[in-house]
């Protein structure tokens, strides 16, 4: 009896120094450093194909800082890729990691290079839409943008 009250005592002490973090992780703390410049989808066949986002940041702020990650409703499983292309001609891509924002600078993600790559999609991209996607960057910021859905065809951020 008294080991499980005491269990019970310290699970609840432990919840007490894990909730608080919690909620504030749910807050999200807006980055104003990195402006987010012609952000950019194709539409999507269906859900059953991962679709790329495309968009350019710009450091405006005095320090250097990172695009540690990303989220976004529509995909269940959204991550930063980089496509490479080997001797070979034979294209491949895997996780980018986190990707340097140079002071005065700016980074593309764009087709063949860095992409916002969108697994899982919940719903399919249509040519007209936007869909919000959320940077996660390494000072704990967070930016939301809205992305515009382009033809399949589309080569760039003007369509
Ligand atoms: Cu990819």
């Amino acid at each position: 009896m008294n080991n499980s009250k005491n269990t019970l005592a310290g699970l609840a002490a432990a919840l007490c120094m894990v909730l608080p973090s919690l909620v504030a992780a749910q807050e999200p703390i807006p980055n104003t450093q990195i402006v987010v410049e012609q952000p950019w989808a194709r539409a999507s066949l269906g859900t059953s194909r991962p679709a790329g986002a495309y968009l350019t940041l710009r450091n405006l702020g005095d320090t250097v800082i990172s695009l540690t990650g990303l989220e976004a409703d529509i995909s269940g499983m959204a991550s930063v890729h980089q496509s490479k292309t080997d001797a070979n001609g034979i294209s491949s891509m895997s996780p980018a990691g986190d990707i340097e924002i140079p002071v005065g600078g700016t980074v593309a993600l764009e087709p063949g290079g860095y992409h916002a790559m969108l697994m899982k999609l919940q719903a399919p991209l249509i040519e007209g839409e936007t869909f919000p996607m959320t940077l996660l960057f390494s000072d704990d910021t967070e930016l939301t943008v809205d992305v515009p859905i382009f033809g399949m065809g589309a080569r760039g951020p003007e369509g």
